[in-house]
């Protein structure tokens, strides 16, 4: 019955443990069903084992390919029936085939506005361009590398002497206010992709998606049974 999550990680997983805290604080009506990393090393995958949430390990170097990567990503992912595929600081680009099999349930965290800034290394390329605000973005993952439609955003401002590291801290704090909001959506069933675009409650979203500090009125409100924890 509850909303089951897949999350796909290849670091820290900051992200996995913002989700995992949410649950245990009621404000995520969802489960973790499996946490997949394409890293052995990954440190996020101590923080599922530490949850009692199921880990896989992929190793590429066991497939010829990625078309075959992927399909046995797939295989181990579809074991634990998943409603929603969270990629949480996934740094492997996904097939086509992948993007299809999970077309409408593959969601993505990206560390920046998008679509400024697509691809790698976000906060240097922000502090580079003179941008006068950064921040991440929540998007249905598509074949186009960090294109597909944005559901919401948080901006940060850039400060005078911002590094790549302060500003990174900046917004990664951010990532853990949004991604369990824009979770909550899905898990309730408000938030679903369809032909036409994203929807909320059965309408379209601005385009550039929400933004996290000017949330519509019905979707400001924290769910009834949040906590504080
Ligand atoms: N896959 C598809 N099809 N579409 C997207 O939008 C995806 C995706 C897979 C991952 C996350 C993304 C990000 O948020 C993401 C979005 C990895 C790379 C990359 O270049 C780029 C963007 C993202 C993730 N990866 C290299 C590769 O060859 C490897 C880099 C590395 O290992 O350090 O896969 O930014
Ligand atoms: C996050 O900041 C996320 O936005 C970014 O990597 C970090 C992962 O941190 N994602 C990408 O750059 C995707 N290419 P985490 O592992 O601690 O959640």
């Amino acid at each position: 019955m509850t909303h089951r999550l897949a999350v796909l990680i290849s670091g820290n997983g900051t992200n996995l443990q913002a989700i995992i805290d949410a649950i245990d604080a009621g404000r995520l009506s969802a489960s973790v069903a499996v946490v997949l990393s394409n890293k052995t090393s990954a440190a996020g995958l101590q923080r599922a084992i530490r949850a009692g949430i199921a880990t896989i390990t992929l190793n590429k170097e066991n497939y010829p390919d990625r078309a075959a990567f992927d399909q046995a990503m797939i295989a181990e992912l579809d074991r634990f029936q998943p409603d929603t595929i969270v990629l949480a600081g996934f740094m492997r680009i996904l097939s086509p085939a992948f993007v299809a099999h999970y077309s409408g349930r593959l969601i993505n965290i990206h560390p920046s506005l998008l679509p400024l800034h697509k691809g790698l290394h976000t906060h240097l390329h922000a502090i580079q361009a003179g941008d006068a605000e950064h921040g991440c973005s929540v998007h249905f993952v598509s074949d186009e590398l960090d294109g597909g439609p944005i559901i919401a955003r948080a901006r940060v401002p850039v400060l005078e002497n911002d590094s790549e590291e302060t500003l990174s801290k900046r917004v990664q704090a951010r990532e853990y206010e949004l991604y369990p909001r824009v979770l909550e959506w899905r898990a309730t069933g408000r938030l679903t992709l369809e032909p036409r675009g994203v929807q909320l409650d059965g309408q379209p979203i601005p385009s550039e998606g929400f933004d996290l500090d000017q949330l519509p009125a019905e979707l400001a409100t924290a769910p009834a049974n949040s906590r504080r924890s």
